[in-house]
């Protein structure tokens, strides 16, 4: 007798793990923000990201699903060279991510932290991302071995700007690009969502994660290495005059201002080729 034909299609080969060092890394990148970059270009350059700006490597099985959330307002131009630049790094990296722009809606005072909150709400009603990573849209990384992903304390990633001769201005500078793990960001009831204006929001949540008894994470100052795109100051983001006395008052309000706390509106969530965007109402200062 015949034998009978094997009719299930081979089992696909599971992926390997992703190597804990990507190998097709290339170190110290070239930064410049001289030549006009249009969205197509970024697009045809990266023809492997998915609408919303989602990328999973094709060859290896990342460890970590990783959001990555940006505050907006009016920075179209600092965004096509954040695109441009991050895309590749990322996917050398081969980090398994999806970009999101928090976009605050009108004109009243800007409110970084408030945002990145938003961020992390709303990238979780997408997908089950482990680790938020908050990105300032005009901070470009100059090394692609800065790996974003997440790490055993809250990562600070831009150590070494070029506006502050690469090195930190301060030992608690915590500002420009972060991030934490789904547990980290909880433990510390997330971000503040009551800092309107410019200033001090990164140091309460500085504040937050040491009196939380964890400590901050960073790369080597020869690799944590930063360009940041030269711009004046923003309207209706003035210096906010509270912000030294708030972040005197960390320990007394991260638990009751926080994730826990959070109140906005989603005007639109519209998924383009490079990046998924989110206008958002998020109030005014009382
Ligand atoms: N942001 C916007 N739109 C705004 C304000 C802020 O998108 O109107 C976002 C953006 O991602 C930015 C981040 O929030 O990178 C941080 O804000 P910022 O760039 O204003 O903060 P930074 O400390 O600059 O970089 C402060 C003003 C410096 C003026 C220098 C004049 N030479
Ligand atoms: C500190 C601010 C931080 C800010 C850092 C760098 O003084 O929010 O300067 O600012 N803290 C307070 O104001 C309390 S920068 O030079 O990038 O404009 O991130």
């Amino acid at each position: 007798t015949k034998p009978e034909a094997n009719h299930t299609p081979p089992t696909p080969k599971p992926l390997p793990p992703c190597p804990e060092v990507p190998p097709g890394l290339v170190g110290r990148l070239l930064i410049e923000f001289s030549s006009l970059i249009t969205l197509e270009r970024v697009q045809r350059e990266n023809p492997n990201v998915t609408e919303g700006g989602k990328y999973t490597p094709p060859d290896c099985r990342p460890k970590q699903k990783v959001a990555i959330i940006i505050p907006f307002r009016h920075r179209d131009n600092h965004l096509k060279y954040w695109l441009h630049y991050l895309h590749p790094v990322l996917r050398r990296q081969k980090i398994d991510y999806g970009i999101y722009i928090i976009n605050q809606l009108g004109e009243d005072t800007f409110n970084r932290a408030k945002l990145l909150n938003v961020g992390y709400t709303e990238a979780l009603k997408d997908a089950e991302y482990d680790c938020f990573i908050f990105s300032d849209v005009d901070l470009i990384p100059m090394d692609d071995r800065n790996l974003y992903h997440c790490y055993d304390q809250p990562r600070h990633f831009a150590i070494a700007m070029d506006k502050f001769g690469f090195r930190l201005p301060y030992a608690g500078y915590f500002g420009g690009v972060s991030g934490l793990s789904k547990k980290q960001f909880l433990k510390i009831n997330g971000f503040p969502n009551e800092y309107w204006g410019w200033g001090g929001e990164d140091d309460d949540i500085y504040n937050r994660i040491t009196l939380n008894g964890m400590k901050v994470s960073r790369p080597d100052v020869r690799i944590g290495r930063y360009r940041m795109i030269k711009h004046e100051r923003d309207k209706h983001n003035e210096p906010n005059p509270q912000r030294f006395s708030k972040i005197q008052n960390t320990k007394n309000t991260m638990r009751k201002d926080g994730i826990s706390s959070l109140m906005y509106r989603v005007v639109s969530v519209k998924k383009y080729p490079l990046y998924t965007n989110i206008s958002v109402e998020i109030g005014k200062p009382p």
